[in-house]
This record gives structure tokens, sequence and C-alpha cells, in this order.
């Protein structure tokens, strides 16, 4: 279903079973070397969503290899078996198996949603790579709100995320505002995935950096 010219969302693409390994492997990951925890922001806030970064750290606002506001441990590699899914996403949003063919993420962010968390109008810049960012929910229901590249303001369009569903943010929207202003707890179907409760995203990117 395409949203806006790049953005397409898919869903239910995860099956039970890969929603389930993607836990597994999420719970593994938050353990460190640098665990699952919350942004701190430059403005003395802290994030309410948790997170945990593969490839490359991130922090507002930019990449680093390893965690320099946090232990200074570097972050695990992103397996191969994760780009992969991300290039199978990418060829079904587009219906082109060439779209996929180029696409090397070099980072994915794990954000997890407890039933209070929420994530503001913001744009993913820190980026230099045009490349799409793949999205892929699992665990209960949101509303993600897709803005438009010249505001954090209406227009937007509030789109349900569920479990299983991909998304990829791909030319004229890869840069464009969104957030995620609202859970439904209780809404996935979380024991089936063995996640207790809350939402778990995951995007892959292409952050055009050197090494
Ligand atoms: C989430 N995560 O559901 C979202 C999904 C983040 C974040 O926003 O920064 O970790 S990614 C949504 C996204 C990425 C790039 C472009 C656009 C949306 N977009 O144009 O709407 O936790
Ligand atoms: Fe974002």
């Amino acid at each position: 279903v395409e949203i806006a010219p790049g953005a397409v969302h898919l869903p239910g693409w995860l099956d039970v079973e890969q929603q389930r390994h993607l836990v597994r492997a999420c719970r593994e990951w938050a353990r460190g070397p640098v665990p699952m925890r919350r942004t701190r922001l430059p403005t003395g806030g802290v994030m309410s969503v948790q997170s945990v970064h593969l490839g490359w750290y991130w922090r507002p606002y930019h990449y680093s290899r390893t965690a320099d506001d946090h232990n200074g441990a570097r972050v695990p590699e992103l397996p191969d078996w994760l780009a992969d899914l991300g290039r199978r996403v990418l060829a079904d949003a587009y219906q082109d198996p060439d779209a996929a063919v180029g696409y090397r993420p070099d980072v994915a962010l794990v954000n997890y949603y407890d039933h209070a968390a929420k994530l503001g109008m913001h744009q993913d810049k820190e980026e230099r790579s045009p490349d799409p960012v793949v999205s892929l929910s699992i665990g209960d229901r949101c509303v993600f709100r897709f803005g438009n590249t010249e505001t954090r303001n209406r227009p937007w369009t509030d789109v349900e995320l569920a479990s299983g569903d991909a998304f990829v943010f791909g030319g004229p929207c890869r840069f464009a505002y969104h957030g995620v202003p609202k859970l439904y707890p209780g809404s996935g179907p979380n024991a089936d995935v063995g996640l207790a409760e809350g939402r778990l995203n995951l995007t892959l990117r292409v952050t055009g950096l050197p090494g």
C-alpha cells in the first residue's frame, strides 16, 4: 500500500516465526555490550523510547562506532541475515527485485516502546545516504504519524502499524517528519511472538559514512 511517493506499507509482512526470531535476537542485543537504554538528549531530558543499535551507535545527532556518551563500548555488527531481510522487504515494497540489489544497510536501530513511550515528530537526517529506511514492527499496535518534509506540523497522515508490518521510506519521503504519538496497550499478539508487552521497531538504514 503506497501511502505517499516512496512510502510503502506492507501489512503483515513478517510471519509469526520471523517475529519470534527477531524478538529473541533483540533480547540478546539488549543485553549489551551497550545495553538497551533511554537515550539522553542534549536538552537534559531522556527519550521515553528505549533503544539498542547495531553497526553504528546513534545519539542526538550523529553516529559513532562506540557509545561515547555511555560506556564507550563498540556496538555489534549488523548481521547479514538482517540486511538480507531488509533487501527482501525492499524488493516486495517496490515490486522490483533490482530495487534491493545495491541496498547495503550498515545500521539497525531497535526501539522498544513501553505503554507510555512516544516518539515526537522528527526527521532522520543523520544519515548521509538517501537510500530507503526499512522499518519492521512487532508487538502492540501504534499510531504512526507520517508528516511532510517542510514542517513538523500538519499536513500528516495517521497510519496504524501492527505486529509483522513492514514499511519502506524511500524517495521523496525519506526525510519527511514522522513520529509515534500513541500505542494501544495489549493490542498485539505479544505472547505468540515472545514479547511480554509493548512494541518493538527495527529500522535498517544506510549511513553513507566511511568504514
Ligand atoms: C518507529 N522509528 O516506529 C519509527 C519507525 C526512529 C523512528 O522514527 O527514528 O527510530 S522509522 C520511521 C521513518 C524513518 C525514515 C523516514 C520516515 C519514517 N518517514 O519519512 O516517515 O520506531
Ligand atoms: Fe525516525
